[in-house]
């Protein structure tokens, strides 16, 4: 049984989403952020090396951070074909667009919020201009990051573009805010987010 450390209204809600797309059997462990004592819960410190969420235990194995969690478990559980295989040619891609969540488009947020003037060519997320740019024209062919086939890696991005949407980032643009609508009418996704609008 997978158990998926959680907390409403944070990234977490991806993962929900993820495993909602997964139709695996799951149980969600609520890790209450603002409590010591439930941060201290040794499951989740051994799940989580940085005490954040999400992260899930699976049996033996502990996963953290939404994007390695992402690509653990669609690996794990191919029958719901959401990865492409390690030999499938959209194998490079989808991996691209799986740490581009984490790599580029989180970077580039704090970058938009905090005002930082960086120097695209040597941030590692280029800058935010540019991470948007780049999103738009891989979601080109669509619907979905990999054309035809959704993926883990649109429970990344599409969860990414929300968040941008709802911080008030999320400049107008209508690939992207199609793309968002897509993946907002997926219901997985509406039960991921709809679970975590509640409190701990
Ligand atoms: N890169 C991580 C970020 C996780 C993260 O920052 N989670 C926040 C909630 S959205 C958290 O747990 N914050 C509590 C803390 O840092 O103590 C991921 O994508 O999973």
């Amino acid at each position: 049984m997978i158990t998926l450390y959680w907390h409403p209204k944070t990234r977490a809600v991806r993962t929900h989403w993820l495993l909602e797309e997964l139709g695996e059997d799951y149980t969600l462990e609520t890790v209450d952020l603002t409590d010591p004592g439930s941060r201290a819960d040794p499951g989740f410190r051994a799940a989580s090396p940085m005490g954040k969420v999400p992260a899930i235990s699976d049996g033996e194995t502990a996963v953290a951070d939404s994007a390695a969690i992402a690509i653990y478990l669609a690996d794990r559980y191919p029958e719901a074909g959401l990865a492409p295989a390690v030999d499938d040619p959209d194998r490079g891609r989808y991996l691209f667009w799986s740490v581009y969540t984490p790599g580029v488009v989180e970077p580039a947020m704090m970058e938009r919020f905090n005002q930082w003037e960086v120097n695209p060519g040597s941030s590692g997320w280029g800058n935010f201009d540019r991470m948007i740019e780049t999103l738009e024209r891989g979601l080109d062919t669509g619907p979905w990051i990999l054309g035809d086939r959704f993926s883990a890696a649109d429970t990344l991005l599409g969860s990414s573009v929300y968040f941008m949407q709802v911080f008030g980032v999320l400049p107008a643009s209508t690939p992207l805010e199609g793309y968002l609508e897509r993946c907002l009418a997926r219901p997985a996704y509406a039960a991921a987010i709809a679970a975590s609008q509640g409190e701990p």
